[in-house]
């Protein structure tokens, strides 16, 4: 087992010295971030407790959450612990209204995050010999240059496609003798079709594939495997605590260790905050114990999940976690893209306010394995028309400001005054059709 593994002492270190050296990382992550980010000394302040009050995990619970909100009130960097001539790199990803939330790593940040990336690739099996397509976006989304920079670190090559561009995808895969595939997994379910089709399968050098930034079933893994010929690994992360390898599947496919060296894991409930019992079913919380500069504490995540705490069979002792089960917010993932129906609203109002209605329906479906994602807006009766190439116009507006907040393609109809159901309780903006396989 000890040849697949990255850091060896590290992913395997007993539970007892894992604990303690949390512990340890704790206690120095709540001083740095007491005395550099303003956000969390009033929060800590508010409720009278002071950094030497956190004497290790066991005082884990006494500390305040934080939100993705707080990203957005401090906006851009005003949660960095670091001065900003430490800071190497930023990435970027939705928040939850026109503003995007902006992150932060130090060059010691960027070796811990590579060091996930190539614990997760070495426990797949790769090894310098490896040719490894990133099919991720690259730029403010941390999918593309967070896997780059893993692969770069074992030292196998990296060919850094980016997302788009389907024919040219498998064109590279099969001539570049890629063996492993890196990109959400319904593009890879979109690349299992085409390759199906143009029955090329028999072309490629493909062994694995690390799939991640969107959910996914069981089935839809079973499915990717049969089409591409490979072994499909989950690979699990956020933004807010790093980016992906936050959590990544072993060889056995059973669940994703959560590199608790570097994070502190909690399930809560959503509605109380409690931190709920082994085994329960609930939000997933993270500490970042050594990120310099974007420390996290008890960084609600929306994500709904479980934790195995049972021994993995690969002999890593890190906990692992399920597939996340949905969201306690109304975050959509759409094309791997984070979208919230507040940023939508906003467009609407900013580009047509008086043309339009606050009253719109998000309906998204997975059509041959993509998403699609329509908008039906109400047009405001005072100004209703039927002027065909008006409406055009008001529609092509409304989609290239969307596409310029969300980086998304939307197809927006403007629909007539009152024709979308009004609802006593809680509006249901969005239609999610999609069935995960
Ligand atoms: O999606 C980071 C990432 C990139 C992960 C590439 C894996 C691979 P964000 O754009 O900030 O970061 O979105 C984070 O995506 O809170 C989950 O809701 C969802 N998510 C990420 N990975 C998975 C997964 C990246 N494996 C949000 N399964 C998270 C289910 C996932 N949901």
């Amino acid at each position: 087992m000890a040849d697949n593994m990255w850091q060896n002492s590290i992913e395997t270190m007993p539970r007892d010295e894992l604990k303690k050296l949390q512990s340890e990382r704790l206690v120095a992550q709540v001083k740095r971030s007491y005395d550099n980010v303003e956000c969390f000394r009033n929060r800590m302040d508010e409720v009278g407790l002071g950094p030497e009050d956190i004497k290790g995990i066991e005082d884990l619970h006494k500390l305040p959450f934080s939100y993705k909100k707080d990203l957005r009130d401090y906006y851009p960097y005003g949660l960095f612990a670091v001065p900003m001539s430490e800071v190497k790199r930023v990435h970027a990803s939705s928040g939850t209204t026109g503003k995007r939330i902006v992150v932060g790593y130090t060059e010691n940040d960027l070796e811990m995050w590579s060091d996930c990336f190539a614990r997760m690739l070495t426990g797949i099996g790769a090894t310098k010999d490896d040719i490894i397509q990133i099919s991720f976006g690259y730029g403010l989304f941390t999918g593309g240059f967070g896997a780059h920079a893993g692969v770069e670190k074992i030292g196998a090559t990296v060919v850094p496609m980016s997302a788009g561009n389907t024919a040219l995808q498998i064109q590279t895969l099969i001539d570049f003798k890629v063996t492993i595939l890196c990109c959400t997994p319904s593009y890879a379910m979109y690349l299992g079709e085409e390759i199906e089709r143009m029955g090329v399968k028999d072309q490629l050098s493909l062994k694995a594939g690390i799939f991640g930034a969107e959910p996914w079933t069981e089935e839809m893994r079973s499915t990717i495997e049969e089409k591409l010929g490979i072994k499909a690994y989950d690979i699990y992360g956020l933004s807010e605590v790093m980016g992906p390898g936050v959590a990544c599947e072993c060889e056995c496919q059973n669940g994703m260790h959560i590199w608790e060296d570097n994070f502190i894991v909690e399930i809560i409930d959503p509605d109380t905050g409690d931190v709920l019992p082994e085994g329960s079913t609930g939000e997933l919380v993270f500490t970042s114990l050594t990120k310099e500069a974007f420390p996290v504490i008890r960084y609600r995540t929306r994500d709904i999940c479980s934790l195995i705490t049972e021994p993995c069979k690969c002999g890593r002792t890190h906990i692992k976690m399920h597939k996340p089960q949905g969201r306690s917010d109304d975050m959509l993932i759409i094309r791997g893209v984070n979208v919230f129906p507040s940023q939508i609203e906003e467009v609407l109002l900013k580009v047509a306010g008086s043309e339009v209605t606050p009253n719109y329906q998000i309906i998204v479906d997975r059509v041959n394995n993509t998403d699609t994602f329509e908008i039906n807006v109400e047009m405001n009766e005072d100004l209703f028309t039927d002027e065909v190439k008006e409406i055009e116009s008001i529609e092509k507006r409304i989609t290239a400001q969307l596409r310029s907040t969300l980086g998304l393609g939307a197809k927006v109809r403007l629909v007539n005054p009152k024709s979308i159901e009004r609802f006593e309780g809680k509006a249901t903006r969005v239609i999610d059709k999609r069935k995960l396989v």
